[in-house]
């Protein structure tokens, strides 16, 4: 057979029906003679059930199609009504842009040339581990176990991988955590200051709901599934409210959009119930029996009379009255947050004025009515966590825990008690999605830290590690996926075996473990067996649903008792079970100029977003995929007309965007998408795979949030010029 002629590109494999792929791949291995016309009948196809592990509120369950340990089709799932088979756009070629993508790890690899260089030479598992042991132990014995930093994240989500054995290896070590402040540290905090909960309105209840406001969420793109159910509500009659700095996608299709100055909800929020008291527009009956201080509320916000609150936010003060007027009428009225609202200073506090806003107006009574956030702690409740986090029994526990939205500050520090000196990188690409990355790579770069980095890719981080072991995809290990954003839980069975030499995450801490000499019976267990753990749980949310379930049917809705109407009558998660408008810790929420100095202010006179605005990437991942990168076209910067004129910049022009901590090369889209004094540029672009070798984290601020340790990446001042 003619290799080239009937060459197959990777793609095509998974875009191929199963039979035209088993007759052409058999065509190709064996003899002609053996291909009658039932030639692919003894063939056997398995199907497997998954769940995208991204860090997306979707978490869309996934079925895959094997042939020949080769995956044939992969397809969301149609009986999943929330994932309604579909994935999005970046995720439906997904084998062939991860797994089979020719530049993944397939080997572990031991740098040879400068830290950062690229250079590196395969080695064996067995060979890194030891070396990675020896240099541990010798670390350990010198500096304390605190000096071995834990730095993994949300690169898989799913708990097994993300979470579990890593866990038990750092707890037994007794190593630092990284806090995992960079998304939801803000937010997460204030919403349970306020409700004592992130779990409000569910994602399907948005089709009751009359009056929806998006307050700082780029649903269309960042949560696609939602957007179904908001535009089945608007088909009902509801109104869509987008509150974003941005003329993002979703605030295009908005009935009404809003487009506030960056970093000052806090100050819209407390306008709004301005009027709403002001008015008399409160349900008084349901903050007398299930709020507590309104009256210290109600003598605070004499302060954001709309004329005040006009000026902070950039909007007319009839479009603040407006909007508070409506909103206390909606019949119900929703508000749906998820992280844009937190990352900048006043974050915090922008998010307790809002949850606040439900309660001010007794939305919370109707089914559609109050604020949808956060899901998480369905799945904190049915699975079985007490066997998951096993190292909590354990006699050792992690100590030290450090921010890791100021890495490159901790990496940097000699006065740090004990200094890092190793450093364990996973599920994580700190280098692309972490501010002020500039001062990151400096922390990298020093000689004397051991950098172990367990990776798809070469990433922009795993080029400054010592060793660099090769992970295993969702595709090819076992694992559990919870959700944040909706209420299915999933399982995710390996499809294929591993590529290569790749292992899952949980048996390098596995192999690790045995290296240091830790013996606890909780490094032996399977993957397959943990996932079956979890589902080892009495919780009623998982009544009748149980592993066996899972392995038949891939993912369950929790059996959560309907109508959800989590606080129609108060029972808020706060210790005095009411929604506490002022905080034991922070006081009521107030707006506050960001701390910028006043060089800063002079030099750096626009303000700089740096978002989710791109149709191919989920934060870093996929940007190195050529194709979703082409799709992007060049790196852009959003530039108002008045900003561009001033600096004689047109359109398409080649700008430098800079600041006292990066520069980076972008071309000018000189639109009206942005307001006068603030620009924008699309987050996730790798630095070395564009023009200029830095990206949107070379620029920003590794200023925390008022509240939780978060970033206030959005709180970057920048100059620009043409190149
Ligand atoms: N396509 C795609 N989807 C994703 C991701 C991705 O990278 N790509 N990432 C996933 C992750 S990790 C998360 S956490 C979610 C996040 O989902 P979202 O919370 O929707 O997050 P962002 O896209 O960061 O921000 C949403 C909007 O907030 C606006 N914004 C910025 N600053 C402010 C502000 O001060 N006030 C207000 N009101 N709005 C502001 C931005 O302009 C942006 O349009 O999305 C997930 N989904
Ligand atoms: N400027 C700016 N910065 C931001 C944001 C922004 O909007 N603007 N958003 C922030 C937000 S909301 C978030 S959540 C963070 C995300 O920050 P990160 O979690 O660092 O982002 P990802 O790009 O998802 O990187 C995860 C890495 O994990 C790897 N990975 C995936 N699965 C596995 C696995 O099974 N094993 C191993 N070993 N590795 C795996 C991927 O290859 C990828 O390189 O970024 C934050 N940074
Ligand atoms: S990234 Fe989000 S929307 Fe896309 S397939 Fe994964 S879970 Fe679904
Ligand atoms: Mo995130």
């Amino acid at each position: 057979m003619d290799k080239k002629k009937n060459k197959i590109t990777r793609r095509k494999f998974v875009n191929l029906g199963a039979k035209s792929y088993a007759s052409l791949h058999l065509a190709s291995v064996l003899p002609s003679s053996m291909l009658g016309s039932a030639g692919n009948s003894f063939i056997e196809t398995s199907t497997f059930h998954g769940v995208c592990y991204h860090d997306c509120p979707d978490s869309c369950s996934w079925k895959v199609e094997v042939q020949d340990d080769k995956v044939i089709s992969f397809v969301g799932d149609k009986a999943n009504p929330f994932t309604a088979g579909k994935l999005c756009g970046k995720m439906e070629t997904f084998p062939d842009d991860i797994t089979y993508h020719p530049d993944r790890l397939l080997t572990p690899m031991k740098r040879v040339g400068k830290k950062g260089e690229g250079k590196f030479e395969a080695i064996s598992w067995e060979q890194a581990i030891k070396e990675v042991g020896d240099q541990l132990k010798e670390t350990i014995a010198q500096h304390g176990s605190e000096s071995v930093l834990s730095h993994g994240y949300m690169g898989t989500q799913s708990q097994v991988q993300k979470y579990v054995m890593s866990s038990r290896f750092f707890s037994r070590m007794e190593a630092s955590d990284i806090a995992h402040t960079i998304c939801g540290g803000a937010v997460i905090p204030a919403n349970f200051q306020v409700n004592g909960t992130a779990m409000g309105v569910l994602p399907e209840d948005m089709v009751h709901s009359r009056y929806i406001i998006l307050w700082g969420t780029n649903t269309k793109n960042s949560n696609v599934h939602q957007w179904p159910y908001a535009l089945k509500a608007r088909e009902a009659g509801a109104k869509i409210i987008v509150i974003d700095p941005f003329v993002s996608a979703t605030a295009k299709e908005a009935d009404w959009h809003i487009q506030l100055l960056p970093g000052t909800d806090v100050a819209l929020a407390l306008g709004m119930m301005n009027v709403i008291i002001n008015e008399g527009l409160v349900d008084q009956d349901y903050i007398d029996n299930y709020t507590s201080g309104y009256k210290d509320l109600k003598e605070h916000i004499k302060s954001y009379d709309p004329k005040r609150v006009s000026n902070i936010c950039g909007l007319p003060g009839e479009d603040i009255i407006q909007l508070a007027k409506e909103y206390a009428s909606g019949d119900p009225s929703l508000i749906r947050i998820l992280v844009g609202i937190e990352h900048n200073y006043n974050g915090g506090d922008g998010t307790r004025a809002v949850a606040i806003l439900p309660s001010l107006t007794g939305a919370w009574r109707k089914l559609g009515g109050g604020l949808m956030h956060l899901t998480f702690e369905m799945g904190g409740r049915a699975l079985n966590w007490e066997r998951l986090s096993y190292h909590n029994q354990m006699p050792t526990q992690t100590k030290r825990t450090l921010n890791m939205v100021q890495i490159g500050q901790l990496l940097n520090n000699p006065d740090l008690n004990p200094v890092i000196k190793s450093i364990f990188i996973f599920n994580s690409n700190p280098m692309v999605t972490t501010p002020n990355a500039n001062l990151t790579k400096k922390g990298l770069e020093r000689e004397d830290l051991l950098t172990v980095v367990l990776e798809h890719f070469m990433t922009e981080t795993a080029k400054y590690a010592d060793y660099v072991f090769p992970a295993t995809t969702q595709l090819e290990h076992w694992d559990i996926g919870d959700s944040w954003g909706q209420v299915y839980i999933n399982i995710n069975q390996p499809a294929i075996t591993p590529l290569g030499e790749a292992k899952p995450n949980s048996e390098f801490f596995r192999l690790m473990a045995k290296e240091m000499g830790y013996t606890d019976d909780c490094f032996i267990e399977t993957d397959k067996e943990l996932v079956k753990s979890a589902f080892d749980s009495d919780h009623p949310y998982l009544e009748g649903i149980d592993f066996d379930y899972m392995q038949k049917n891939g993912w369950a809705r929790y059996k959560i008792p309907e109508p959800f109407l989590p606080h129609a009558e108060g029972n808020f998660g706060t210790a005095s079970g009411k929604c506490e408008f002022v905080s034991k810790n922070n006081g009521l929420p107030s707006y506050k100029e960001v701390p910028y100095s006043e060089k800063e202010k002079a030099n750096y006179t626009l303000q700089l977003l740096t978002i989710k605005n791109t149709k191919g990437f989920h934060n870093s991942s996929h940007a190195n995929v050529k194709h979703l990168r082409q799709n992007e076209g060049k790196p852009w910067l959003d530039i108002h007309p008045e900003d561009a004129s001033s600096r004689g910049i047109r359109n398409g022009d080649e700008l430098v965007v800079f600041n006292q901590r990066g520069k980076v090369i972008l071309e000018a889209k000189i639109s009206d998408r942005i307001r006068p004094g603030v620009v924008c540029m699309p987050h996730g672009f790798w630095p070395s795979l564009i023009k200029g070798g830095q990206a949107s984290n070379n620029l920003t601020n590794d200023l925390l949030t008022d509240i939780g340790g978060g970033a206030a990446l959005q709180d970057c001042r920048v100059q620009v010029a043409k190149t």
